[in-house]
């Protein structure tokens, strides 16, 4: 172990009980976890605030918040210029993220069309044809197949498009669209805005923050409703639209004597393989005969977000839980694919003789063991990995400590879910979520969203804010990490609804719904889009999606997929409050220009505290000003005013 000048104390960390044993473990047993290493690691002041730059080798340039506004780097650039084209770096590398995961998901569809891949199928014909009706792909009296093939062939346009609209905007409110067109952000194919923000942020190329503003927001864009549409799509279509469904959280979802496999990352189709794989009869025989009375398949972060959301797989931890399940010395494999991977895991599993197995090639770790998974056989990889837990179950050294926390939350609320729930299988609509909004019963809707920090104590700030918001009437929409933090706090079933406020509460007592929906992983916030764009359309609430009484938040943010959906969210007309952090010099015109100017473009906004209270706060004033806007504030007074009467006005 580093070492650490001093521990922080664990109640200081975590507010998840199950995490702070772990942590108390780990240091008595010699293994430091990401908490302690950040404690070890102050960030560096100017990196924080975005002032520094690498972008040549004149530099690096460092400049302050203590510096005068008016020093520059080597080359002239200015503090705006350089935040700027941090930002927009950033911004890429997230949409880079979700589209290359999008477009791994497209590939897999191909692959299932054309009969290359033979373990999945197409599990949602219905949402596949209203998809492709929704791009205007014909669908009237043809064979699945070929509308599959043509929605194929239009979605790849979503990466490789070098000119004109991505096909997904076709279902961007009107007005919101024509924003975009005249700022001249409409999306092109995410390569081509990828691209185009790398050569930009390049030394002497754009150094207008403003003029590098609109290409951040186009390439957002191309993310929330480009890649990361495209991934949730698809992946309803190739393995189930998601339902509500029960689910088990926490690290008491772990049974010592079972076999467990855990399953990390961001990829549905290992999780899904592996289901297979741990459902095979001879895989079952082979751990009863090792002394198991079975397996436990347990996901984790966000692969475990998207699968439990369509089958109600137990999910045992957030982002920062993903080292402290491992010292439990219960978990036999973990397996994980891409994104959000700490490196240190292999080190950690080591310690606790657990098998870590890296299975995508482009997320590899130094020394890890890698097992392929081949989309067109991808049982060979997990048939090994369960294997491999098996074994090590059989030949378990170390001692087993497992917290006994459990919780239990319904979730899988998908756009589609949510328009049967409010209104029937006959008349599906969003029709009475508007009136409610519309009659005060619901104050407005806010998407909680985003990772988890060992900068901030874990956990706390998703769970304070949310519950400031729902005691304010405010129904919240969720996605990753947060909603674990959400379920963990036993805000995701039913009965929470004592904790809301009286509206919200009726609302939810007449439906039978929480008061808080988990809509699945980080790429499917793009549920969230198409939920505030079903809004607008279903009439009311204004002609564009910042006319909405709505606002998001990911109060304890770390990963740069978090600063290209809070920017999607932002160009889309959202007020977006980031928590711990914001990689900016506040009072500085691009600042300025983020958090103030782009309101006045019909978009929405950046807002930033360190404080959940403070966070709801904003949140609140922010509805209340566009229920103003509406003229729809005093029906809070509880004066019922109808969709009829709304429309009249
Ligand atoms: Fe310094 Fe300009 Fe080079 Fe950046 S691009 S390192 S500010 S000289
Ligand atoms: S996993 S990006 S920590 S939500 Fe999607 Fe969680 Fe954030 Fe990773």
């Amino acid at each position: 172990m580093a070492k650490i000048k001093e521990l922080m104390k664990v109640e200081d960390l975590t507010t998840c009980e199950s995490t702070a044993q772990m942590i108390t473990k780990a240091r008595k047993d010699g293994v430091e976890l990401l908490f302690d290493r950040a404690n070890d690691m102050k960030p560096c002041p100017i990196g924080a605030l975005s002032a520094c730059c690498k972008h040549c080798s004149m530099g690096p340039c460092r400049l302050n918040s203590n510096a005068p506004y008016d020093r520059v780097g080597v080359c002239g650039a200015t503090a705006d210029t350089i935040m700027a084209r941090n930002f927009g770096r950033m911004v890429a590398a997230g949409t880079a993220a979700h589209t290359d995961h999008g477009m791994a998901i497209l590939e897999l569809f191909k692959g299932v069309i054309d009969g290359t891949v033979k373990d999945f199928k197409i599990k949602d014909p219905l949402k596949l044809y209203e998809i492709a009706k929704s791009l205007d792909i014909e669908t009237e009296g043809r064979e699945l197949k070929d509308v599959a093939l043509d929605l194929y062939r239009e979605l790849e346009l979503t990466f490789s498009q070098v000119n004109g609209e991505i096909p997904m905007v076709k279902r961007v409110p009107i007005k919101t669209l024509e924003s975009w067109r005249k700022e001249g952000i409409v999306p092109r194919g995410a390569m081509r805005e990828i691209m185009e923000m790398m050569h930009r942020t390049a030394i002497g190329v754009d150094q207008d923050y403003e003029n590098l503003t609109k290409q951040i927001s186009r390439t957002a864009l191309a993310d929330g409703w480009g890649g990361s549409m495209v991934s949730t799509d698809i992946s309803d279509i190739l393995f189930g639209t998601p339902s509500p469904v029960e689910v088990k959280f926490d690290m008491g979802v772990l049974k010592e004597d079972h076999v467990n496999v855990i399953v990390h990352g961001h990829d549905p189709l290992l999780l899904e393989a592996m289901m297979i794989s741990a459902a095979d009869p001879s895989m079952k025989k082979f751990a009863k005969d090792a002394g198991a009375k079975g397996i436990n398949l347990v996901g984790m972060c966000c692969s475990g977000l998207e699968v439990l959301s369509r089958h109600g797989v137990p999910h045992a931890g957030n982002f920062s839980s993903t080292e402290a399940v491992l010292v439990t010395g219960a978990v036999d494999a973990m397996c994980v694919d891409i994104q959000c991977i700490k490196q240190d895991l292999f080190r950690v599993a080591e310690c606790y003789d657990t098998p870590f197995i890296t299975t995508n090639y482009r997320a590899k770790i130094e020394g890890a063991p890698y097992i392929p998974l081949d989309e067109h056989e991808p049982l060979k990889c997990t048939d090994e990995i369960v294997i491999k837990a098996i074994t090590r179950f059989k030949t378990r050294k170390m001692p087993i400590q497992i917290p006994h926390k459990v919780s239990t939350g319904i979730h899988g609320f998908s756009y589609e879910y949510i328009t049967y729930m409010l209104g029937g299988s006959f008349r599906g609509s969003y029709t009475p979520l508007n009136e409610n909004i519309i009659n005060g019963r619901i104050r407005g809707v806010a998407g909680v969203v985003g990772c988890t920090n060992p900068r901030s104590k874990q956990d706390f700030s998703h769970v304070e804010l949310v519950k400031e918001l729902i005691r304010n009437d405010v129904l919240v929409l969720q996605t990753g990490c947060s909603q674990v933090a959400l379920a963990k706090a036993g805000l995701t079933v039913p009965g929470a609804a004592a904790m809301a406020g009286p509206g919200l509460a009726e609302v939810c007592e007449t439906v039978g719904m929480p008061p808080v929906l988990g809509l699945g992983s980080c790429v499917d916030n793009s549920r969230i889009l198409i939920a505030a764009s079903e809004m607008v359309r279903t009439g009311g609430l204004g002609n564009s999606i910042a006319d909405l009484p709505a606002a998001g938040c990911a109060p304890e943010w770390m990963s740069e997929k978090a600063l290209a959906i809070g920017q999607y969210f932002v160009a889309s007309g959202v007020y977006t409050v980031f928590g711990h952090t914001f990689p900016i010099i506040q009072g500085t015109k691009f600042q300025k220009h983020l958090f103030e100017e782009l309101e006045g473009k019909d978009f929405g906004k950046w807002g930033f505290s360190d404080d959940p209270h403070e966070m709801a706060r904003m949140m609140l004033a922010h509805i209340d000003k566009k229920r103003e806007a509406l003229g729809i504030n005093k029906a809070r007074e509880r004066v019922l005013v109808g969709m009829d009467d709304r429309r009249a006005l």
